[in-house]
């Protein structure tokens, strides 16, 4: 029986090892159809006519929706004021978009039937590259709306641009200037996304499986898609097979099967194929970035500034609840106390899928903190100064916090110099970089190479955040049996980061219950608490938070009771873990499950008490959490292929009081791996015409156990203040925190300033040559 916070096993694993886990393909309900996604093969077209006469003449199929025929609900908001087209009417606007949906008995003849569909496209010119888009003489991608003459979605801008400008006009600082991409990547979860709908015409009850990491937030989008009532629908969102942010928004395809659901009396499931979900979901990324920065010669850091131009592809539907266009990215800041800082950030449509999503990056930071690495290891070239060195003198110090960034973000608490050192120990800095020297004199080359990050997670209180109107608030239930077991229904859903475990262990540890005895109720609206889903690591900060008070509401309530039961005064008794008990008579006492028991029993309860330990919490967040880490890592290139291999990783994180160690250092795994994929592999490139090179897991590459080292962790321990259990969230850190290490690592392996991700062998092939290298 194990109690509380500690490595305990995952309670899901049982299912997941058995093969018995229940995803939304699972889902078979009778007189179920099935329905598949016409893509445009084009990247820009006007639509001349849609002939879908022969479709609907295979045997098999019941209907082939268009754009026309969904009338109004062709066009969705989506969660960046924006809207997207379910299915498109007049133009396509990028490879891959949807065009109509046909429905069929099984999923092969849906598909089939696809071919039958006689789309005439009149091609226009495609852009795909940002800077290009925002030419004058650019083709308009969204003349859908009125008056619209470019490309141009956004400016935003945050921090101090005069004092920055100031800063750097001085003649007594170093500046450095470097421009950098982040390539647009794609979360490549295990199971693509997918839902099945079914409409119960009697009841006029709409229930939708999908695959979401955020039920509740769905349900309000299906509720304004649809025009159904809020409470007429269910969203189940059972397994969900990895998420990494590619199941926040909401896709045309699940709207197209609760349109087609609808229209039909039956239900209909549609799920997407690996191709579709690389060319059409959850794009994230994709800024190129011009940072500056500025320090006094002896290496304080002083300023920093940057220019962004985001391409959101064709429509706006960046899936992040924060109150700013780029989202969290004005933490760029990093953990440096810098004396001021600015960014202009400006959002661009181009031909490409809806780009701007979320991928283990809390919102932006993850190209934040991959600006400022860059920058900070730019600045120590440029001084001459060992990377360590610079960091060391300009971290932000331990009595600073609450810091307060000149963004505008207050940091809620850190100890960053311990973190760094602990990493160098672990490393063994001072022994790497003799062996570096040594390799060099050998003509070998090998990198190290440092960052430390600050992350933003727990979307989030009301100063930064909003969706749809609404708060972030989450909320937690927990019911509490005669027997003293528990259920807690929670707000958030897992995706695979161990909830049905940790947050049993919350409870376990407030209430002294075993957390085998504890269940989690999750993923369903009809049986949870409201609240905004998992992403950002918002579920420990936001809903671990709810689920720890809604525990102490059933301790205050189990107190009365044991008072009662006891015959003393509330006031004198304690909790020891488990159990209320008298002050100085600990003999004297009730465990959690006697008072339960006695709740609903025979004995008098206080005038006003109610039967039962059941409670109810709503966490609103006061304030982010700030997680952090110092991250080194050590490559080797080769000098005749160019491959480089991370040999080492070392990564000291901290996120606070930790519930389940394992679990926190399996998230850091997997963002590791992470950090790897993109540094080294990933990007979804487009050729001019706007064509989608990345269309498939042969040339989207994902990084497998043969890339990545054997990872070393390491781990500090500073409590959010504010957090009632001290936790920060640490889902998104590591993937947060790596990419610079790694391309740091390169850069100083082959002695350049700058390449950019992802360091292919051909691109690191092209900067060994720009050093003379290889020997021709
Ligand atoms: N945890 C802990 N102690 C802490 C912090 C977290 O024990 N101090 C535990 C939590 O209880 C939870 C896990 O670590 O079981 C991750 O918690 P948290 O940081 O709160 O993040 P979320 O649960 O909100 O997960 C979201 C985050 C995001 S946004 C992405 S993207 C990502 C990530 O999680 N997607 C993942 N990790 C993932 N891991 C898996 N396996 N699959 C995904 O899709
Ligand atoms: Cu930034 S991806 Mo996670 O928030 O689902």
């Amino acid at each position: 029986m194990t109690i509380g916070f500690g490595s305990t096993r995952r309670k899901e694993d049982a299912r997941f090892i058995r093969g018995q886990g229940h995803y939304v393909d699972d889902v078979q309900l009778p007189g179920m159809l099935h329905g598949a996604v016409l893509r445009s093969p084009v990247a820009h077209a006007r639509i001349v006519s849609i002939d879908t006469a022969a479709a609907l003449q295979h045997p098999k199929v019941h209907a082939v929706i268009t754009g026309a025929d969904l009338g109004e609900q062709a066009w969705m908001p989506t969660m960046s004021a924006d809207v997207q087209a379910v299915l498109a009417t007049d133009k396509v606007r990028f490879q891959g978009q949807e065009v109509a949906f046909v429905v069929a008995d099984d999923g092969y003849s849906a598909r089939d039937a696809l071919a039958l569909i006689d789309v005439e496209y009149d091609p226009l010119p495609a852009v795909v590259d940002v800077r290009l888009a925002l030419e004058p003489d650019a083709p308009v991608i969204r003349d859908d709306q009125p008056g619209r003459i470019d490309n141009h979605i956004f400016d935003w801008e945050a921090g101090d641009a005069a004092a920055t400008a100031a800063i750097f006009a001085r003649d007594d600082v170093v500046v450095i200037e470097q421009e950098m991409q982040f390539p647009r990547s794609h979360p490549a979860p295990m199971e693509t996304c997918g839902a099945v709908a079914d409409f119960d015409r009697v009841s006029e009850k709409l229930t939708v499986w999908c695959t979401t990491q955020a039920p509740h937030a769905h349900r309000t989008l299906y509720s304004l898609v649809s025009g159904l009532p809020e409470h007429r629908i269910r969203v189940i969102s059972p397994d969900v097979g990895g998420g990494f942010g590619n199941k926040v928004p909401v896709y045309p395809g699940y709207i197209c099967a609760i349109a087609a659901a609808r229209m039909l009396g039956r239900p209909v499931k549609w799920m997407e194929d690996r191709s579709e979900n690389l060319m059409s979901t959850g794009f994230a990324r994709d800024f190129v970035m011009r940072g500056r920065m500025a320090a006094t010669p002896e290496g304080k850091l002083l300023a920093v500034a940057v220019d962004v131009i985001a391409d959101h592809g064709a429509f706006n539907a960046t899936a992040q609840p924060s109150r700013y266009p780029a989202g969290f990215f004005s933490v760029f800041t990093g953990s440096y106390d810098v004396a001021a800082a600015h960014c202009a950030v400006t959002g661009v449509y181009t031909n490409k899928a809806p780009g701007g999503v979320a991928y283990a990056c809390s919102f932006r930071i993850a190209e934040a903190v991959y600006l400022v690495e860059r920058c900070v290891d730019c600045m120590a070239g440029e001084l001459g100064l060992d990377p360590v060195e610079l960091r060391l003198a300009n971290l932000i110090r331990p009595d600073q916090f609450p810091y307060e960034s000149k963004t505008g973000w207050v940091y809620d608490s850190g100890n960053y110099e311990a973190a760094l050192l602990k990493a160098l120990e672990i490393a063994d800095y001072a022994g790497l970089r003799a062996e570096q020297a040594e390799k060099r004199s050998r003509g070998e080359l090998m990198g190290i190479g440092l960052s430390f990050f600050t992350e933003a997670v727990g979307a989030g209180p009301r100063k930064h955040m909003d969706m749809f109107g609404l708060g972030m608030n989450d909320g937690a239930a927990i019911r509490i049996s005669p027997s003293g077991t528990a259920q807690l229904s929670i707000s958030v859903q897992t995706q695979g980061q161990g909830h049905e475990t940790t947050f049993a262990q919350i409870v376990s540890a407030e209430l002294g219950i075993a957390t085998d005895d504890v269940d989690v109720i999750h993923g369903d609206t009809d049986t949870t608490p409201y609240g905004l889903g998992t992403y950002g690591s918002r579920s420990t900060p936001v809903s671990g938070a709810a689920a720890a008070l809604a525990a102490r509401k059933v301790r205050d309530r189990a107190r009365i009771v044991a008072a009662a039961m006891l015959e003393v005064a509330a006031e004198d008794l304690e909790w020891t873990t488990g159990r209320w008990a008298v002050k100085g008579d600990p003999s004297q006492g009730a465990s959690i499950a006697e008072i339960a028991v006695a709740s609903r029993g025979p004995i008098e309860l206080p005038l006003g008490i109610e039967a039962g330990l059941d409670a109810e919490a709503v966490y609103d967040p006061p304030n982010l959490t700030f997680p952090f880490g110092a991250y080194i890592c050590v490559v080797d290139v080769d000098p005749g292929t160019a491959h480089v291999k991370v040999r080492r990783f070392i990564a000291v994180d901290d996120c606070g009081v930790r519930i389940n160690p394992m679990i926190v250092e399996g998230q850091i795994h997997g963002g590791l791996t992470d950090g790897v994929g993109m540094a080294l592999m990933e990007m979804i490139a487009f050729d001019e015409d706007g064509n989608c090179l990345g269309a498939s897991l042969m040339d989207y590459l994902i990084p497998t156990a043969v890339e990545v080292p054997d990872w070393e962790t390491g781990f500090t321990v500073t409590p959010s203040p504010h957090h009632p259990i001290g936790a920060k969230g640490i889902g998104e850190s590591a993937t947060v925190g790596s990419p610079p290490a790694i391309v740091n690592a390169i850069c100083d392996a082959l002695g350049v300033r700058h390449i950019d991700m992802p360091c292919t062998p051909s691109r690191v092939w092209d900067a060994m040559r720009s050093k003379g290298r290889p020997a021709q």
